[in-house]
């Protein structure tokens, strides 16, 4: 009987079964992040020919160019999202605020966080993309405001991407475990490829923009430094190193072999007064909760990334994530300062 595979939606019930959990509105939710990224899968399969490529001519919030699949990815996820009765609010990389759900529709219990299309660099050159979710409670009844959304990560109660690649895949977790779905676009649907998805404690794989070299702080080259002396230098090994341009791409990497992911403060990001490239809310949490339930780790240097009090929805937080004994490396490389 296992041939067949088990869905996405199987995955879910099964699961809530064996935590002795009723999962409906939840299976429902999932199903609805579902449907947004197989359209979107879909739509950069497509690229060109679906006319989606290029530049939107504006800007977000963040004042970065939006390129048109921004925007797209962006429209195509609040509507897949917005009608299901499970949802009180939505918020986006694309979006200043957060989108109130209309009031033709029913306000639900959880909030969504996400990034339409991470790795926005990577569209025009058909390189991998990806979105990247997370669901927290809205804590009571009444229409939510942006402060609703500052929840430590912590209190997410799911958290995954889609990645859009070769083969497109959704990972996610509700809190046990990490669990990884192909898209078979045969049949529509995501089928569990990866049922237990652990990352390595110990890694020779990092990954960072080196063009920023000149700009890194003391504990970051002096990681990096070491590294790159190899087996002649004081880690005694040769290490590797990817840049996929696209956190999605590199944490699924990461996940899939081991490794360390690094988005660091940097003197460039300090003195653009910036506490980090990565958004706290939809980045560096849902990638956090993710890593740690794989066995991994998520620190900003200073702090644990889960634990942060978020102090905007566009918050910005400095990203060591991956493999346990090398984030652990890092932080101490941090101690001693
Ligand atoms: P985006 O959400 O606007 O695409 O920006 C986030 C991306 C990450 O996916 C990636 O890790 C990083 O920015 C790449 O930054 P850089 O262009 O400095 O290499
Ligand atoms: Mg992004």
């Amino acid at each position: 009987m296992s041939q067949l595979g088990t869905t996405l939606t199987q995955y879910i019930i099964e699961q809530g079964r064996a935590q002795n959990e009723s999962r409906g509105a939840f299976t429902a939710l999932l199903n609805d992040v579902a449907t947004a990224c197989k359209r979107l899968s879909n739509l950069v399969r497509l690229g060109e020919l679906a006319g989606v490529l290029g530049t939107a001519g504006q800007e977000n919030v963040q004042g970065e160019q939006q390129k048109k699949l921004d925007v797209i990815a962006n429209e195509v996820f609040i509507e897949s999202m917005q009608h299901s009765g499970l949802l009180a609010g939505i918020a986006s990389e694309e979006m200043d605020a957060h989108y109130p759900i209309p009031e033709r529709y029913p306000r639900g219990d959880y909030l969504l966080a996400f990034d339409p299309l991470d790795g926005s660099s990577n569209i025009d050159v058909n390189g991998s993309t990806g979105t990247i979710f997370s669901i927290t409670r809205h804590v009571d009844s009444s229409a939510p405001s942006d402060i609703d959304f500052q929840q430590p990560g912590s209190r997410q109660v799911c958290a995954g991407y889609c990645l859009y690649s070769s083969a497109s895949m959704l990972v996610i977790t509700t809190g046990h475990g990490v669990a990884g779905f192909t898209l078979d676009n045969s049949v529509g649907e995501f089928i569990l490829s990866h049922p237990q998805i652990k990352v390595p404690r110990q890694t020779s794989e990092y990954a960072i923009n080196a063009s920023n070299a000149r700009h890194w702080l003391p504990p970051e080259k002096r990681y990096v430094d070491e590294c790159n002396a190899g087996a002649d230098g004081p880690r005694g090994r040769d290490f590797n190193m990817r840049w996929a341009g696209s956190m999605v791409g590199d944490v699924h990497r990461i996940l899939s072999r081991g490794g360390l992911f690094l988005y660091p403060m940097d003197a460039k990001l300090a003195a653009a007064g910036k506490h980090g490239k990565l958004r706290l809310l939809y980045e560096a949490n849902p990638m956090a909760m993710l890593m740690e339930q794989a066995g991994g780790k998520a620190h900003t240097g200073t702090e644990r990334i889960l634990d942060i009090a978020p102090s905007s929805l566009h918050q910005r937080v400095p990203v060591i994530m991956g493999s346990a004994d090398e984030v652990e490396r890092l932080i101490g490389y941090h101690h001693e300062g």
